[in-house]
């Protein structure tokens, strides 16, 4: 497999987010938000970690973006900080944030490397929360005028946007399994919030499109996964297909079709969940399609149809959605548990083409997390540190994704997660995804072999 087997204009980058590298000391003006008040409730974060140092991106990101230039990657996928903007959410506007964005995006520029920017991935700011958050729709006056600044100030400059990342995550990692800010535990919050991050998704692309930065191309960007049964029974089946359309058709079939899969939006009504939706709303959303989609592939979904035990056990989502994940023997998986199954990213790449009218994807994250410490900790080789298994993980998604382009995908980009180790949320800095290594005492960056084979990948 070559870089040649690619159009010469797919996108080739690595993907970070601003919570996890940008470090929040000193803030220059940043107010708080719900991760920085999530880190600082013991017991939240593995080792009570923080955002404070992160990998200062704030502070070094012309040295990172020299390195990305070394990488030879031509995009580069970074979140904007919502409260670097609007410290409160809405009103006053911090002129250093601004400035922080437009200094990484020139740098980026003069490497040739196309900033992409998300809008959204997680950091709300916390006065937004104290309010109600993405569970009320009173999230959408303050949203407009975030996202009105961002392209007011960038649109100029970045080309591709994002406005969601992973709001599946955001809604009920965040509110219904509290393992993520701000730490909810409430399936109603959750639906609620579900429906507002799709339904600014929508707003997001409608005010794009009136904004300067309308020339640019925008969408959204979802964890999806293929969900296949356990076993070839109607049970197992039918926990896929519910698995299914809560991970994957709760925010595609809104976005793409205008409507919610009706067996699992009656279970959360019956559950007391039911869409805030309000008239209209849904033809809105379908109205403003997206000029491509953004997936972040990880691993697939295993499922079978839970017994009482597993119930007992907490072992499914909710008890109106009796399903549970399983590994499948003999499956390998990396440090987060996650089963390692490249051709996933193929068949999911072709089922978005055929049940979604074949837009153009991006790859906008994949990766693994693996225990590069014991390699690096001390005894760190002269040479790079060997994470072979990162290495191979990444040649066979991207060999994953040329099969799918071979078989009709419209695949258009792909990024690395991560460019460098950063902080993996409730994890704290346990888990390293970076291509890069990074001493998070000294702040060093290292190479890892996977980000050598990439560079010699991307150089031919
Ligand atoms: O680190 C996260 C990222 O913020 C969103 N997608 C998954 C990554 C790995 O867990």
């Amino acid at each position: 497999m070559k870089r040649s087997d690619f159009p010469p204009d797919f996108l080739w980058g690595t993907a970070t987010a601003s919570f996890q590298v940008e470090g929040t000391e000193p803030g220059d003006g940043r107010g708080g938000s719900i991760w920085d008040t999530f880190c600082a409730t013991p017991g939240k974060v593995h080792n009570n970690d923080t955002g404070k140092t992160a990998c200062e991106h704030y502070k070094r990101y012309a040295q990172d973006v020299a390195l990305m230039g070394e990488l030879g990657i031509n995009a580069y996928r970074f979140s904007i900080a919502w409260p670097r903007l609007l410290p409160d959410g809405t009103g006053r506007v911090n002129q250093k944030g601004i400035d922080f964005y437009n200094r990484l995006i020139d740098e980026l520029l003069k490497k040739n490397i196309a900033p992409c920017a998300t809008l959204y991935h997680w950091d709300l700011p916390q006065k937004l929360q104290d309010t109600g958050g993405w569970a009320t729709r009173a999230i959408c006056g303050p949203w407009a005028e975030y996202v009105n600044l961002a392209y007011e100030h960038f649109g100029d400059r970045v080309k591709q946007w994002f406005t969601h990342n992973e709001p599946w995550v955001a809604a009920f990692a965040g509110n219904l399994q509290g393992r993520h800010a701000p730490g909810n535990t409430d399936l109603a919050t959750a639906v609620a919030a579900s429906y507002h991050l799709v339904l600014t998704h929508g707003q997001a692309i409608e005010a794009f499109r009136q904004s300067k930065a309308r020339d640019g191309k925008i969408g959204v960007v979802l964890n999806l996964y293929p969900a296949v049964p356990a076993a070839d029974s109607e049970a197992d089946k039918h926990a896929a297909d519910l698995s299914d359309q809560f991970q994957n058709r709760w925010f595609l079939d809104p976005v793409y079709k205008g409507c919610y899969p009706q067996e699992l939006r009656e279970i959360f009504e019956k559950a007391g969940a039911p869409l805030p939706e309000k008239p209209g709303d849904l033809d809105f959303i379908k109205k403003q399609k997206p000029d491509f989609l953004g997936i972040n592939y990880y691993f697939r979904k295993v499922l079978r149809a839970a017994a009482s035990e597993d119930i007992a056990q907490g072992k499914i989502p909710h008890p109106a959605l009796p399903i549970v994940e399983v590994i499948p023997p003999g499956a390998r998986t990396t440090e987060m548990g996650w089963e390692i199954y490249p051709q996933g990213m193929a068949d999911l790449l072709l089922r978005i083409k055929d049940d979604y009218g074949n837009p153009p994807l991006f790859i906008t994250e994949n990766g693994a997390s693996f225990p590069d410490d014991k390699f690096a900790v001390g005894t760190k080789s002269p040479y790079m540190l060997d994470d072979e298994d990162r290495r191979q993980f990444i040649e066979d998604h991207i060999a994953a994704g040329l099969r799918a382009r071979k078989a009709g995908a419209n695949l258009a980009g792909y990024f690395v997660w991560s460019f460098m180790d950063n902080f993996e949320w409730a994890r704290g800095y346990s888990k390293r995804f970076g291509v890069f290594y990074v001493d998070y005492k000294t702040q060093e960056r290292s190479w890892k072999k996977s980000a050598r084979w990439y560079e010699s990948f991307l150089k031919g």
